[in-house]
């Protein structure tokens, strides 16, 4: 079993599980570097641009984006999984060792979720928090960003970095125990976050985890992100799994079939096939993700 009946009940208990040690080089390094590929892309064509002057080929995957970044902030848009579309992200999405403990905890017949993020948290040498954004989010519920037709469907969210996340580089802090009370009002001032009034008043723990681990949350789990005040980008992927049959929060982006016992040919295998739905759904026009 890829989780203990121990850690399952922890998750049960707290609503959050940090798993260490889940996955080997081989599993991750595959998408580092399909990534690092995504940034050469990008990097060249904003060379040619003029909108960059260095392309700083010799860096690190922990370091180039953030030195492109300061360039230009704009290399960072829609640099996610859903616009990158690359082959090894999709082949990791069915990761047998990733699918092994979302089994544990979700059962045999499992549906990837289309809410899904490569985030890259930037290096903040400012006073206070890191302004509020896409890879620096307030406190929030995860079923704050589905659809209310998906109340019923647990939708666990397994998040991973790709780099150690620590209190340094930004890591998750989350309150324990609370999910129990169910969803919490959210509004959208300050980037959809729970009415403050709302928050749990529980001490949250930082959800510190190195490469190789997942922190697993509950969809109502509170946590938020804190600020990256290393010299490094603060890499993660956050995955998100349910049921297949049971509403995925987002119906409007693609779910697909990532493991089944009771009908494996049933599995999305096919890599074009995986691009051309995304590309579809988002060649139409946008709808409302979020709750508020
Ligand atoms: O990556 C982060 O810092 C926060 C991610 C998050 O809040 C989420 O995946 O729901």
């Amino acid at each position: 079993m890829a989780l203990s009946i121990e850690q399952v009940i922890e998750f049960q208990t707290n609503g959050y599980l940090i798993a260490e040690d889940v996955f080997i080089e081989e599993d991750l390094q595959p998408v580092i570097e399909e990534i690092e590929r995504f940034i050469d892309e990008r990097a060249q064509a904003y060379y040619k641009e003029g909108r960059i002057t260095e392309l700083y080929r010799n860096e690190p995957f922990e370091r180039r984006f953030a030195l492109l970044y300061e360039q230009c902030p704009d290399i960072n848009r829609k640099f996610d999984i859903m616009h990158l579309l690359g082959p090894a992200m999709f082949r990791f999405l069915t990761n047998g060792r990733l699918l092994d403990v979302v089994e544990c905890l979700l059962g045999s017949e499992l549906s990837c979720n289309p809410i899904q993020h490569l985030r890259s948290k930037m290096p903040w040498k400012g006073e206070g928090e890191q302004a509020v954004s896409m890879d620096n989010v307030p406190w929030h519920q995860d079923a704050a960003v589905t659809s209310e037709n998906s109340e019923a469907s647990e939708i666990i969210t397994f998040w991973l970095p790709l780099v150690d996340a620590t209190k340094e580089t930004g890591c998750m802090e989350i309150i324990p125990h609370s999910f129990k009370g169910g969803y919490l009002k959210h509004q959208a001032e300050g980037g959809t976050t729970i009415v403050k009034e709302l928050l749990p008043s529980i001490r949250p723990i930082t959800a510190e985890c190195r490469k190789g681990g997942i922190v697993i949350m509950n969809k109502y789990t509170p946590h938020r992100g804190t600020s990256n005040r290393s010299d490094h980008v603060r890499w993660s992927l956050d995955l998100r799994y349910h049921k297949t049959g049971a509403p995925s929060g987002r119906d409007f982006h693609p779910s697909f079939v990532a493991r089944s016992r009771s009908n494996p040919d049933s599995v999305l295998t096919d890599y074009e096939e995986w691009r051309r739905l995304w590309r579809d759904a988002l060649s139409r026009p946008s709808q409302k993700a979020h709750r508020v």
